[in-house]
């Protein structure tokens, strides 16, 4: 029986378990990187570690995320983790340089290799062939430390593609199909393996614009072969020795089949608030726009660019419309320059920002009250944007260009002929922005540098013989990070700050919430199915934990929240009987006995609600690892143990 690309990848790294789907396995980490608004808790962590220089091939620390400095905080973090960076053996890409995973793409990633990154979008790796992840932060440390990185053997779905794109229909429209498809919880626990004949109709950028926003489905990642066009775009780099081929057995086995002729493709976006809210841009109709954002980690690459300088060459921004651009990195802005697509963009009107997250997450470009703001990111959040009513539209860098010179969402057919956009044959190569670590035998002369705002991360305790507690909050289905813990200018300037960037936790939901979960001192969470999607962030389960909450009990959860959950030793539990979660409310005691011995004997956890006096049941499906993890108070306290 031959093998998916996925099998064959994850089989050469496996160290612990079996290729069993469903059961946990242990992988080997080659490469990892960070981005700043997670990486100061991940460097925290790995010092806490006491492991000198980090053991992977290669790990990077960008800083992307939190470049807006209206006060000291952010320009402390970066000098601090420029300073770790440098000390522990890891490539700092300065501020400027670009986005994490445009970069990574560019200049770092390996077709075959794994790689960690403490930022949900990492699985754009997965462009050159790479199995690509996002983890918490601690769990980046673990691998930057030689550990072994866990997840659950996934199930993988081919997605079968066949014909070509239309002219303007673009690689966007693609994942935004299959998001339509498959829905924001589609894709958990899962793969999703990109083949058939129409690869090798889309470059290296569009590819990795698909495998970036699979991380919109819940996947554990998203892969394409590496083939030629791969090739090609590394030899580009200046990297074509890192090159392999790369690809599924034909005979290869499928847990699901998911066929999409690129052919029957139209122009589509993502309607308020989520990204698999899919129509398209026909059915949506002429509404009028107020703002329109260009870049991202999902469409930032210099191919968008050149199409989004092409509809803007000799037009003017539409007078009601705002339209700013984000370049992926340093290489596609300057590129741009040289290729004369920056003067264009500048003549049309646009407001060029730096190379970096910015609007994606809300630092800064927050839209006016009630504004339509068509973006080609990839998460349309409710208040994600900063601008609490903004409507949100995620679209292609086509309909994004061709509307904002309407002033109205356009559909980019109606342009005409679209020329073919061709890929130069060498990028340009300069990464004086990437500062190397200094040689292991010089680490001590490098003093670590940090600021006021750096605070120690809260650790759980060991799990306590019951848990009594009651509910501080009870929330619906598909809740996000972004509503546990909001990110926006103001707000993530706090996040190597927890006790302070707690004040903020499921604001969104309940601005009460803090207050309440102080005042109750330990807690219980109540959530829906898919509770956690979205962003990576550990703070999400850090603020959490150190206002007291001790477990979490939800229909279903998102993969990369749960592992945060247990390595900051909070109980992840799913209701056996969705009915339950109807008759429990907000301020009910719930009381867990004996809750150590319950996980360690079994799958089922046994709930009373005190107040209510019923029982219930919840599964506790946890591996022998995650038992112990739990018992002891997370990660860290496990791994004292394990040490000690
Ligand atoms: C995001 O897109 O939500 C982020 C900001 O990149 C996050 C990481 C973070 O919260 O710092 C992610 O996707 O993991
Ligand atoms: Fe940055 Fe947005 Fe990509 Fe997250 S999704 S890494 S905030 S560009």
């Amino acid at each position: 029986m031959g093998l998916t690309l996925t099998e064959k990848i994850l089989s050469a790294h496996l160290v612990e378990g079996e290729m069993i789907r469903g059961t946990e396995i242990g992988i080997r980490i080659d490469q990892t990187l960070t981005q700043d608004a997670t990486g100061t808790m991940a460097y925290l962590e790995f010092e806490a570690m006491g492991v000198p220089r980090v053991k992977t091939e290669k790990s990077v620390a960008y800083i992307d995320h939190n470049t807006l400095q209206s006060g000291f905080e952010n320009a402390d973090d970066h000098r601090f983790i420029g300073s770790v960076a440098k000390k522990h053996g890891i490539y700092f890409s300065r501020p400027g340089n670009g986005i994490c995973h445009q970069v990574h793409l560019e200049r770092f990633g390996v077709p075959g290799k794994t790689l960690i990154g403490s930022d949900s979008h990492t699985p754009t790796g997965g462009g050159i062939g790479m199995i690509a992840i996002g983890a918490g932060g601690m769990d980046v440390a673990v691998a930057m430390g030689g550990g072994t990185y866990y997840i659950t053997c996934p199930k993988v779905v081919k997605v079968n593609l066949t014909g070509k794109l239309s002219p303007w229909v673009a690689a966007k429209d693609v994942i935004l199909e299959v998001l339509k498809r498959l829905s924001v919880k589609g894709g958990v626990g899962k793969v999703i393996e990109y083949t058939g004949e129409g690869v090798k109709t889309l470059s290296v950028p569009e590819r990795a614009t698909i495998t970036n926003m699979g991380a919109e489905l819940g996947a554990t990642t998203s892969i394409f072969p590496s083939d030629e066009t791969t090739r090609e775009f590394l030899k580009a780099q200046g990297r074509e020795d890192v090159w392999t081929e790369l690809k599924a057995d034909d005979d290869a086995v499928y847990d699901e089949v998911v066929d999409i002729n690129l052919s029957e493709l139209v122009p589509l976006a993502a309607c308020p608030h989520s990204p698999d809210n899919v129509k398209s841009i026909e059915e949506i109709g002429n509404m009028k726009i107020d703002q329109v954002c260009i870049g991202s980690c999902t469409n930032s690459s210099l191919l968008d660019m050149m199409k989004v300088a092409h509809i803007l060459k000799g037009k003017t921004v539409h007078p009601d419309v705002s339209l700013a651009i984000a370049p992926g990195s340093k290489q596609v802005l300057t590129m741009m320059a040289e290729l004369g697509l920056l003067e264009t963009m500048i003549d049309a009107g646009v407001r060029i920002l730096e190379s970096a997250c910015g609007p994606c997450i809300g630092m800064g470009q927050s839209p006016n009250s009630g504004g339509i703001s068509l973006r080609t990111f990839n998460r349309n959040f409710e208040g994600r944007s900063g601008t609490k009513d903004g409507q949100i539209y995620l679209v292609s860098p086509e309909v994004a260009a061709a509307s904002a010179v309407a002033g109205v969402l356009t559909d980019p057919r109606t342009l005409g002929d679209m020329p073919e956009f061709v890929l130069p044959e060498k990028f340009k190569i300069n990464d004086n922005m990437i500062a190397a670590p200094v040689d292991e035998e010089d680490m001590d002369s490098v003093e670590v540098l940090r600021g006021p705002n750096i605070k120690p991360f809260p650790v759980s305790e060991s799990l306590a013989e019951t848990i009594d507690a009651k509910v501080s909050l009870k929330v619906g289905d598909n809740i996000t990070t972004d509503h546990i813990m909001p990110a926006g200018a103001k707000i993530l300037p706090l996040r190597s700050n927890i006790p302070k960037i707690s004040e903020h936790c499921f604001a969104v939901c309940d601005e009460k919430f803090h207050d309440r979960a102080l005042e109750l001192g330990k807690s219980i969470v109540i959530g829906g199915s898919n509770y956690g999607q979205g962003s990576s962030r550990e703070h999400a389960a850090l603020a959490p934990l150190y206002l007291g909450v001790k477990a979490v009990i939800t229909k279903s959860f998102a993969r990369i929240h749960v592992a945060n959950l247990i390595n900051a030793g909070i109980v992840p539990l799913t209701f056996k009987n969705e009915a339950d979660y109807d008759k429990i409310d907000q301020m009910d005691e719930l009381k867990i006995e004996h809750i150590g011995e319950q996980i360690k004997n079994g799958s089922t956890v046994v709930v009373t609600d005190v107040t209510k006096g019923f029982t219930f049941e919840t599964n506790a499906d946890f591996s022998e690892r995650q038992k112990q993890m739990l018992c002891a108070g997370g990660l860290l306290n496990y791994t004292k143990q394990l040490n000690s």
